[in-house]
């Protein structure tokens, strides 16, 4: 029998073993990171008591009551799903195959000759993030030592590549004196860039600046990327939420691909389908024939298995289930548009509101880009001066998600950007 104070004695041990180990501990060390700039706004807005307080930091989709908006159709699927009773094996380590193949024709096009021919194949990834991680680690091993990205661009691509032990540079993109695209500078920069670099594009509303170039403009890049035999790379995080229609976005990648690159591409499934925390997206490449993109997606295999094995499921059942049928896929083109129409109404009530409240400057910008973003043109000062007396939450770079302006909240906000800004 074990005694009372036989365990009491091992209870006095073990405290004075814990407080030894307290002064050696193996974070000591650790300092307190700084929080994300883009999803560390939350735990900030969070720790707000002020009723009012707003927040237009990520870019998450809200309804016009600021509500998380779930798509008909997402429920829809999973109504189907729940009733299949799946089982809940791993999935390979490239994914569910039955989903990127749906991905790859919804991105590259239903009748596209590549995808035909077999040159375009790809894994299922963690959503964006994952694709552009797998990517980074990808090219890097085989033999890329840098990657340029547009100046501005989405924050996290930044340390993302350098993760993957990129070097990553910049071109020029953004007029910020004029808030719109400086193609003239974009075109020298690329002009410039080494013979087989690889080349960071957003396939469409351009996260943070919502300026994307012209139909006309892309057929020139494209031309200037072969002439410089450069290695193309889409970020196709928005696909249906520049135009409101999801074929009509695909158009830049759909055109390098007709225009015979072979190229990378990364898709995300959290903006239009709305499944952000579900982690859902396709990493694919276009190769010169169907047996060289199946070595690529090999490598990749070679990548992911050691990272994190095989990628979930339920998030990838729903787009398939959606993509497979005609009646679901068709409402999900009609309820993409249907949010990217909200914000559109929402960039002209934020432009004329902040007419009405006496703002002199010109804001016609917010109407003219597209996407999700509004780069509003306020600096880091005025954004913090916004935060500390308006309780309202944007990025530091003054970028606004306009998926969070409602009819409730837009002359709230346009009354802050004033004062901060007359
Ligand atoms: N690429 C771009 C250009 C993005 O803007 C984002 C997300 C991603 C990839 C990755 O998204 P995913 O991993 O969910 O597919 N940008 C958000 C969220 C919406 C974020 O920062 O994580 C943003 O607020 O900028």
């Amino acid at each position: 029998m074990i005694s009372k104070q036989f365990i009491s004695r091992l209870g006095r041990q073990s405290q004075r073993m814990s407080a030894r180990w307290q002064s050696t501990s193996p974070f000591a060390a650790y300092e307190m990171a700084p929080l994300d700039p883009i999803i560390g706004l939350n735990e900030e807005f969070q720790r707000d008591d002020f009723p009012q307080k707003v927040i237009v930091g990520v870019g998450a989709y809200r309804d016009d009551a600021g509500k998380p908006y779930v798509l008909p159709c997402v429920r829809e699927a999973e109504q189907r799903l729940v009733e299949q009773k799946l089982d809940m094996e791993y999935s390979g380590i490239a994914g569910d195959q039955k989903f990127v193949d749906l991905s790859l024709k919804f991105g590259y096009g239903e009748d596209s000759s590549a995808l035909k021919e077999g040159r375009i194949q790809g894994v299922q990834a963690l959503s964006g993030t994952g694709g552009l991680r797998v990517f980074g680690e990808l090219i890097r091993r085989h033999g890329q030592k840098h990657i340029y990205v547009p100046n501005p661009t989405w924050g996290n691509h930044i340390p993302i590549f350098q993760n993957s032990g990129l070097e990553v540079r910049k071109y020029r993109y953004y007029d910020a004196s004029n808030s719109s695209l400086d193609f003239d500078g974009m075109i020298k920069d690329i002009q410039d860039i080494p013979a087989g670099s690889c080349v960071l594009l957003h396939a469409c509303a351009h996260n943070p600046t919502g300026m994307d170039p012209t139909l006309e403009q892309w057929k020139q890049l494209s031309e200037l990327f072969k002439k410089k035999q450069l290695f193309p790379f889409f970020d196709a995080a928005y696909q249906g939420f520049a135009s409101g229609d999801a074929i009509l976005d695909a158009a830049s990648l759909r055109m390098f691909v007709d225009d015979g690159h072979l190229l990378g591409t990364i898709q995300s499934f959290s903006k239009n389908f709305g499944l952000y925390g579900h982690r859902v997206g396709t990493l694919s490449v276009v190769g010169s024939n169907a047996d060289e993109a199946a070595r690529v997606v090999s490598q990749m295999k070679m990548v992911i298995r050691p990272m994190y094995s095989n990628p979930p499921r339920h998030g990838a059942r729903i787009v398939s289930t959606i993509l497979d049928d005609p009646k679901l896929k068709s409402d999900f083109y009609e309820q993409c548009k249907g949010m990217a129409n909200r914000i559109n109404t929402m960039r002209t009530k934020l432009r004329d509101e902040l007419e009405a409240v006496g703002s002199t400057r010109n804001w016609d910008h917010i109407v003219k880009q597209i996407g999700m973003f509004a780069y509003s043109g306020l600096n880091k000062e005025q954004v913090m001066e916004m935060r500390a007396k308006h309780h309202l939450y944007c990025t530091a770079d003054g970028r606004i998600s306009m998926a969070g302006v409602t009819t409730n909240n837009v002359s709230y906000i346009a009354n802050a950007m004033h004062d901060v800004s007359k």
